[in-house]
């Protein structure tokens, strides 16, 4: 069991252990900045916020901006002036984030000059922005502060230091609290027994700050193992592999549709750096787990994880990895798969995962909490069959089933038999109703440049993959998928074919 002590900074412990010559985050262009560098200028801009920005311990602080170390530092200095960052992402428009800062109440913003257009627009009432990185006098980094130690506020283990936002797919914006000791928590359980770091790592990855599936991966998990993050402003499959080659990445953070996306310019690179590999924010698919191993010999880490509860608590490391399953639960995690009415369903049927560990799903002034959280567990929304032998394998999210003619059909799986073509980059099934079968497959494809439009063709693949009344009655080519800012697939607009 974790146990901290009462009274708890995460951000000072994050950043108290390294020495001070070691570096921590680096950049695409060559910077580097130390842990020394790094403590400098969190203790220059937490003597900012609370003398010249006015930020007292509890307030809400919205941070947005690109991937870069000053956007983790202003995390950091947030948290350690004991105030509540609220992580946003840098592609959310002036609406969405008009309405974060309503249900979090932010009095207070620190931006990157680049994104501060949208945030200005959102014309949120009382809110006084302070921007970063740009050339006007009053800039955050041109300001006068006092050079002198910060000392952390004295914080509880249990007092809220961030709050993120899901949208999950569709609907209003939820913002889940976390305490310092959740900061924590991660890292002790995924980063130590899954990652086991060391302090020679360098850490990068695709998914933003404002995602909390980043904030571990690429700042929470290598401070506390004291080794150091890349932080990229540009992250796609095309900036990954070159990045990964230059600074000799070691760990690296991205989604499924990332790997896949990289393994046609696998072979221009030098990735023998790399020796772990995440993927979370989507189910993996089993067929790119296998392309990836056969071109790099590494087995990815598949992982289930939740903005509600910070990160990851299903997966796998090293040998123990099983391609086509996630994994078994974190250390300090517990797993189970339930009915509707909370009764666990017996291993090899699909149920409702439910979950339960260090960190709890806790909506900020949400009456869905009471869906979430049930009798001590979290039911995160997906279903799962649990093996015989205790492993965990993704079946679809719990609403996404197809039911056809009486048969459940879980979209993923004839997903990955479109995916196990070659011609085929991405793909989503859905179910569309209709009137004699209750509802129909149909699929979505996205195709590798030049290969022909033959649904036919494809469907006689997945034919003979899969029992007929799974294949798709249709397939519809697109040139990308709808996703979130996140990358999560939005099902319901190919459901509806509609925009909303
Ligand atoms: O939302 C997710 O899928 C996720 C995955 C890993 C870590 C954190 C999150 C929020």
């Amino acid at each position: 069991e974790l146990r901290y002590p009462d009274r708890l900074n995460c951000a000072a412990e994050l950043l108290g252990g390294p020495p001070g010559d070691r570096p921590a985050f680096r950049t695409a262009t060559g910077g580097t900045w130390t842990y020394g560098e790094l403590r400098a200028r969190v203790d220059r801009l937490a003597h900012l916020l609370t003398g010249d920005l006015g930020v007292v311990p509890g307030n809400r602080v919205l941070l947005r901006g690109p991937t870069t170390p000053w956007l983790a530092a202003c995390w950091l200095a947030v948290l350690k002036a004991g105030a509540v960052a609220v992580t946003v992402l840098a592609q959310q428009r002036p609406h969405e984030l008009g309405t974060m800062c309503e249900i979090a109440r932010v009095r207070h913003a620190l931006c990157d000059v680049r994104a501060v257009d949208d945030l200005a627009k959102a014309e949120v009432p009382g809110l006084r922005i302070a921007t970063y990185g740009g050339d006007a006098p009053d800039d955050l980094l041109r300001r006068p502060a006092p050079e002198t130690p910060y000392p952390a506020v004295d914080t509880a283990a249990d007092d809220v230091a961030l709050i993120a936002f899901t949208s999950g797919t569709t609907g209003r914006p939820k913002g889940c609290m976390h305490f310092h000791r959740d900061v924590l928590a991660i890292a002790d359980t995924f980063s130590q027994h899954v990652l086991r770091p060391r302090v020679d790592d360098v850490f990068t990855g695709s998914p933003p700050l404002g995602f909390t599936f980043g904030l571990g991966g690429l700042v929470i998990f290598p401070m506390r193992a004291g080794a150091s993050a890349l932080l990229l402003e540009q992250a796609g499959p095309r900036q990954l592999l070159p990045a990964i080659a230059e600074h000799r990445v070691s760990v690296l953070f991205t989604a499924p549709t990332a790997y896949r996306a990289m393994l046609d310019e696998l072979a221009a690179y030098d990735v023998s750096s790399l020796r772990r590999c995440v993927s979370a924010g989507e189910n993996l698919p089993e067929a790119t787990w296998r392309a990836w191993y056969e071109r790099t010999g590494l087995r990815i880490i598949n992982g289930i994880g939740a903005t509600e509860l910070l990160h990851i608590f299903i997966s796998a490391a090293d040998e123990d990895i099983r391609p086509g399953t996630t994994g078994v639960p974190v250390p300090g995690w517990n797993a189970r798969v339930q009915d509707e009415n909370g009764e666990p369903v017996p291993d090899g049927q699909p149920g409702l995962l439910a979950v339960r560990g260090p960190v709890g799903c806790r909506y900020l002034a949400d009456p869905r909490q009471r869906a979430y959280v049930r009798e001590g567990w979290n039911i995160t929304g997906d279903t799962y069959v649990r093996e015989g032998d205790g492993y965990f394998r993704y079946v679809a999210r719990a609403d996404d089933m197809i039911i056809s003619a009486g048969y459940n059909i879980a979209g993923p799986e004839v997903e990955d038999a479109l995916l196990r073509h070659p011609d085929v980059l991405e793909a989503a099934v859905v179910g569309r109703p209709d009137e004699a079968r209750g509802q129909v497959v149909v699929a979505f494809a996205v195709l590798r440049e030049g290969a022909p439009r033959d649904a036919e063709a494809l469907r006689a693949f997945v034919k003979a993959e899969l029992a007929p009344y799974k294949c798709p009655r249709e397939i519809v080519f697109l040139d990308a998928l709808p996703r979130t800012a996140t990358g999560k697939l939005q099902r319901f607009k190919l459901r509806t074919g509609g925009d909303q």
